[in-house]
């Protein structure tokens, strides 16, 4: 290989999803160097139809960044919630039960938008559509990361390597059978969800529970509505021409006095509902954050604030060791991230196990359970509580157990 084509960074990324361009911009705000390699062109990262909900801390942490100003101007501040069952609204007030906390409704590809602007401004290195990324000697104190761009090989040797490429990436599978135990739940249904251009038919989100299946009303802009049903877990997208998925709407959302608003539909697809955690988050030289080593089913909207969090972790880590020598944080990594990991797991199960119908539940056992879950959340201020301290955010989690705030 020739020398123009070996590279040096600091830390190496792959992947420019949240967790890959978080964690770029906060190195570069320390100043320290890193790579960000995708292999998906900018267009197609920058169109992808993803997460809505930001808890404040991610909202905190971008404005922070210097990346907040668009989110400052059109994120939509949510202070409650609905949840629908038996044909009725309920709200859970989240601001009264929080202390005036809140989420914000602001598109995932809109943060993505922003971070990418943000590092080609600083002029830090980003590639996209770079193909084969091999992570290697991740186990050596000069971990390598070889690909090829643009037709030619390349090798980029690092001190770090963060594997930030997602579920399908190659980071986790680089580290050796056996040295990261998995663990793994997968739902017998998944969402199909469409964006349509109409005015949000409610002012906030509508979590329903109905005996055909589960459906989210959420938003995107005073104009765009984002929808979604549960449906099969395999099934085929072709399956749902519009009339079918407007009239499955309906029949889902039916509330005295309430309407769905129709509107072209300008984008939809399948997603499957998945947990999944890998243990430890860190293996040698390689560090994993986000998708790539945890999965959340989005019922509780936690995916991309996870990830967001895991990378505020590293990139501390990351600074406190470039800068002092000092390793305790880089070595207490995993163990920092997964208290919390795992609360979202739980919060994600426990939203996705009370609003889908199950369909191995033959005698309605399931479904009574669910409905006493639902009508007790909204009838106790503890259980409400419960419900909306996650939802906005856990900001309890570095209490120990054994005390109660
Ligand atoms: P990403 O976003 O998957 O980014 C990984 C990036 O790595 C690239 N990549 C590679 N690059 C180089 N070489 C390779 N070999 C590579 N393999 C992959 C990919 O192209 C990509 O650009 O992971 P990251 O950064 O960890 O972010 C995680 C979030 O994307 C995810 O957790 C959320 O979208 C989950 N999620 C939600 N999270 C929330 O916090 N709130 C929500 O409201 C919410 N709603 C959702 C969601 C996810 C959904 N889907 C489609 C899975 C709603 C849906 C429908
Ligand atoms: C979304 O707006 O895409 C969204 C909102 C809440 C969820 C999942 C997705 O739980």
């Amino acid at each position: 290989m020739s020398a123009a084509n070996v590279t040096r960074t600091q830390v190496g990324i792959v992947g420019a999803g949240p967790a890959g361009l978080v964690l770029g911009h906060l190195l570069h705000l320390q100043g320290i160097e890193s790579v960000v390699l995708e292999d998906r062109s900018r267009e197609y990262v920058e169109g992808r139809v993803r997460a809505g909900v930001l808890e404040q801390g991610t909202v905190d942490l971008l404005i922070e960044m210097g990346v907040g100003e668009r989110l400052k101007r059109e994120g939509l501040v949510h202070h409650g919630v609905e949840l629908r069952f038996g044909g009725k609204g309920h709200r859970i007030p989240f601001d009264e039960l929080t202390g005036g906390r809140g989420i914000t409704i602001y598109g995932q590809q809109e943060v993505v938008k922003d971070l990418i602007a943000a590092r080609l401004e600083s002029g830090a290195p980003l590639l996209f559509e770079v193909e084969d990324v091999r992570p290697e000697a991740i186990d050596s104190d000069s971990p390598v990361l070889r690909f090829s761009h643009g037709g030619e090989e390349r090798e980029l040797r690092c001190d770090v390597v963060a594997g930030c490429d997602g579920f399908h990436g190659v980071c986790r599978p680089a580290v050796p059978d056996g040295a990261l135990s998995f663990r793994e739940h997968s739902y017998p249904f998944g969402w199909l969800g469409i964006l349509a251009e109409v005015a949000p038919s409610s002012e906030e989100l509508i979590y329903c529970h109905h005996d055909r299946g589960f459906a989210l009303h959420s938003m995107r802009s005073p104009e765009l509505t984002r929808l979604y049903l549960q449906c099969e877990p395999d099934e085929s997208i072709d399956r749902w021409p519009d009339e079918r998925i407007w009239e499955e709407l309906h029949t889902r959302f039916a509330c005295e006095g309430w309407s769905l608003e129709e509107g072209p539909i300008v984008e939809r697809g399948i997603t499957p509902m998945r947990s999944f955690v890998a243990e430890p988050m860190q293996y040698g030289r390689l560090f994993l954050a986000g998708d790539a080593v945890h999965i959340v089913p989005a019922t509780g909207a936690k995916g991309l604030n996870l990830a967001v969090a895991d990378v505020r972790v590293l990139a501390d880590a990351l600074v406190r060791w470039f800068s002092t020598g000092d390793d305790t944080l880089l070595e207490g990594y995993s163990e920092a991230c997964l208290p919390r990991v795992w609360k979202a797991q739980h919060f994600a199960w426990w939203m996705t196990s009370m609003f889908h119908r199950m369909p191995d539940d033959r005698d309605g056992f399931m479904a009574r359970l669910q409905r006493a879950q639902l009508e007790y959340v909204c009838s106790s201020k503890a259980a409400a509580t419960s419900l909306a301290e996650n939802y906005v955010g856990l900001a309890y989690l570095s209490a120990p157990v054994d005390q109660i705030v």
